[in-house]
């Protein structure tokens, strides 16, 4: 037994060795969401699924991650009024900025999504955070809408 923890405990060491290398952490059990940008004419594009529920009692305990795929030939942007991404630097000491990333052509980034600002609250109140793509919003509002709920 005492061999397996030890081997154990090396491959974790590597792992995290390897997420400071490559730019982002996440925390083992993290929730994860997809969103994949669609191009929708020449000015606009959209972010699917365009309606997203958040769960703070569960989604929210082990830290929240957003998958941003953009399967499209061009860049395009995931921007959320009202939450901010976290971002480890060289140091261990975490910042947080508002929600706004570039994904290029073909791209999938993964970002970690700061849950401080939801950790106080033992309300049942719910919010709403719209999101879009603010390279091509086009006239039309094409964002979407992320709903933090109990
Ligand atoms: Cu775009």
């Amino acid at each position: 037994m005492h061999s397996m923890r030890s081997s154990h405990r090396a491959s974790s060491v590597a792992t995290a060795a390897l997420v400071g290398v490559l730019g982002f952490w996440s925390p083992a059990g993290a929730a994860e969401f997809h969103f994949v940008v669609q191009d929708v004419g020449e000015k606009k594009a959209v972010w699917v699924p365009q309606e997203v529920v958040i769960h703070r009692s569960t989604e929210m305990q082990d830290g929240l991650v957003f998958v941003l795929e953009n399967p499209t030939d061009r860049t395009h942007a995931f921007a959320a009024f009202g939450l901010f991404e976290e971002i480890m630097g060289a140091g261990g000491e975490l910042t947080r900025k508002p929600l706004r990333v570039n994904v290029t052509m073909e791209d999938t980034v993964r970002i970690q999504i700061s849950t401080a600002q939801f950790e106080r609250r033992t309300d049942g109140a719910s919010e709403e955070f719209p999101f879009f793509c603010p390279l091509h919003k086009g006239d039309a509002h094409l964002g979407g809408t992320i709903r933090v709920v109990p």
